[in-house]
């Protein structure tokens, strides 16, 4: 398909990103600034520590350990030990949204749990504080679960959260604690959290429960948060189908469902920066296979479903599916058709965490809309480039850092799900059993794929590119839309949402509609269309 957005020449593009850097840093920055060919993709440095004194989008070990993996599920009570600050902030910023299933079940999300570190504690041990919390959380709420998260002084003081939560859990009896080292410095970004994260779920959770699961086709969800409801979508169309959802990890879950995920069948992973390590565990020690999958957008949504049914290889469900695939299909084909002609044409950048990234371009091809340049934060090379780039990744004393757990087969629960042959038979069919094929194989010739963006390089991209909407969060929000860019958030959805599946993606065309066809943003003029533009501008405060 030709491109139907001419593309500057993308090398001046990547010259004026980095000519301001110093050249230690405009070298460093050039590996992770590529030219996209999706025919012979290119090596993108990714997953290493941002340069000090660069803004970046990224975030901190804790935020990926704490706020993204464990923090969905609603009746686990997540005690972030620390200074109050880092609970604060990641108490109920990422709008996961759960359901609990009557008024009376617990659901602790909305509450802020702390042991709230005084100096005291940094100077002579936080551990029996710690402790106390636990008990206070117990007399309090009686949950199943109680998780510790290790902010960075608990690190730095020598905290052994590890033994308290053992000791307490012996204690306390019918209650699972357990402890993680996520402190913030432990990475280079959110992603070594969530490596930490997947350990310690599968360690202390997952297989606690054998019972058996009732359902025909039974899968876990991984790697959908549930963030704007999205997560409700993906449900309603399972249901719909007919397929047995064992747990999601961890939107809208619970305790007992991740205890007895490994009953499941399959495992379908959304969000594979986040959980690719519990699929590949879960399918060492149990024999489940795993398969990417991409419930946002239309298209990909009605893909994912065939790939499932695919997998199970029934006939009634393959029927099934296709049933509800043309029941949902009318009414987002009549909303494309009466937004498309106003969106075509138009381009997006999009520059998100670790999935979103590749995951919305989807949407905005459904809007004929072209991207242009995209990045995540913090994934790494297999998110980009496609996992058979595993083999060759370099490790380095980062990623060292963080424990990688020795799964071997259960000796009474591994039993592969499928045959080798079976695998080999539905990889044939083009299924992306265990495999990834990353983000930029998807994206044009010429499109900018840019790793850890600075702060600088977007305000230059906005300006070199004046894109039609710019894909971002609320730290980018703004700044951007004072350049008279509409900003989309993709981590919040600001207030909108769901956007997985079929209602999702009628509620995005939506969106992005009002958005890019907003007449208020050629109103505003950006820094650079001013008359002073190119002389330095100060304000500050005289007496
Ligand atoms: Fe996965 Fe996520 Fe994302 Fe992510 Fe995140 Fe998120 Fe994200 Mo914000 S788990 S990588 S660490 S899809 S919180 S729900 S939106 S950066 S692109």
């Amino acid at each position: 398909m030709e491109a139907k957005f001419h593309f500057p020449d993308p090398s001046v593009i990547k010259e004026e990103l980095i000519n301001k850097y110093p050249a230690k840093v405009a070298k460093k920055r050039g590996k992770s600034i590529v030219i996209n060919d999706p025919e012979t993709v290119p090596e993108v440095q990714a997953n290493v520590r941002t340069v000090p004194g660069i803004i970046t989008q990224r975030g901190c070990s804790y935020a990926g350990c704490k706020g993204v993996v464990l923090g969905p599920t609603r009746d686990i009570v997540n005690i972030v030990h620390g200074p109050i600050g880092c609970s604060f902030y990641a108490w109920l910023t990422r709008r996961n949204q759960t359901r609990p299933e009557s008024p009376t079940d617990e659901n602790y999300i909305t509450y802020c749990f702390s042991t709230d570190m005084q100096e005291e504690n940094v100077v002579f041990g936080g551990e029996k504080k710690l402790k106390v919390a636990i008990q206070e959380a117990y007399d309090l709420f009686h949950p199943k679960a109680i998780a510790i998260f290790s902010t960075c002084p608990v690190g730095l003081i020598g905290d052994d959260v590890h033994a308290a939560s053992r000791e307490m859990k012996e204690k306390l009896g019918d209650c699972n604690v357990f402890g993680f080292s996520c402190e913030g410095y432990r990475g280079v970004s959110q992603s070594a959290g969530h490596h930490i994260a997947n350990n310690g779920v599968f360690k202390h959770m997952v297989g606690r429960n054998n019972t058996a699961v009732e359902g025909k086709f039974k899968l876990n969800l991984l790697g959908e948060y549930n963030i704007g409801g999205d997560a409700f979508e993906i449900e309603r169309l399972f249901e719909k189908c007919g397929i047995t959802l064992v747990a999601s990890f961890s939107g809208n879950s619970t305790v007992g469902a991740i205890e007895n995920a490994h009953m499941a069948d399959l495992n379908v992973i959304l969000c594979h920066r986040s959980i690719n390590y519990m699929g590949d565990m879960m399918e060492a020690k149990y024999g489940i296979p795993w398969m990417k999958v991409n419930f946002v957008g239309a298209e990909s949504s009605a893909k994912s479903l065939r790939k499932i049914a695919e997998y199970f290889g029934d006939a009634d469900l393959k029927a099934r599916v296709e049933e509800v695939i043309s029941e949902e299909m009318p009414k987002v084909k009549a909303i494309i058709d009466e937004i498309r002609p106003r969106t075509e044409g138009k381009t997006a950048m999009l520059f998100v965490g670790g999935s979103r990234a590749h995951h919305y371009q989807d949407l905005f091809t459904e809007l004929g809309m072209t991207t242009v340049a995209a990045g995540y934060e913090f994934a790494h090379r297999d998110d980009y480039e496609g996992r058979e780039v595993l083999p060759s990744i370099k490790i380095d004393a980062d990623s060292k850092n963080i424990e990688e757990l020795k799964v071997t087969a259960d000796p009474e629960l591994y039993n592969p799900r499928k045959s080798e042959a079976e695998l080999e038979e539905l990889k044939a069919k083009g299924l992306e059993i265990n495999g990834y094929q990353g983000m930029m194989k998807q994206m044009e010739r010429k499109s900018l794929v840019i790793d850890d963006v600075s702060h600088y390089e977007s305000e230059k991209l906005i300006e070199l590119y004046k894109p039609d909407i710019f894909c971002a969060g609320i730290k980018e929000k703004y700044v951007v839309q004072k350049m008279g860019v509409p900003l989309k958030q993709l981590h919040s959805y600001d207030y909108g949402g769901p956007y997985t599946g079929f209602e999702g993606a009628v509620n995005f065309y939506k969106d992005i509609d009002r958005m890019v066809n907003n007449p208020v943003w050629k109103l505003i003029k950006a820094p650079w269309e001013k008359e002073s533009a190119g002389s330095l501008e100060a304000s500050y405060v005289t007496q």
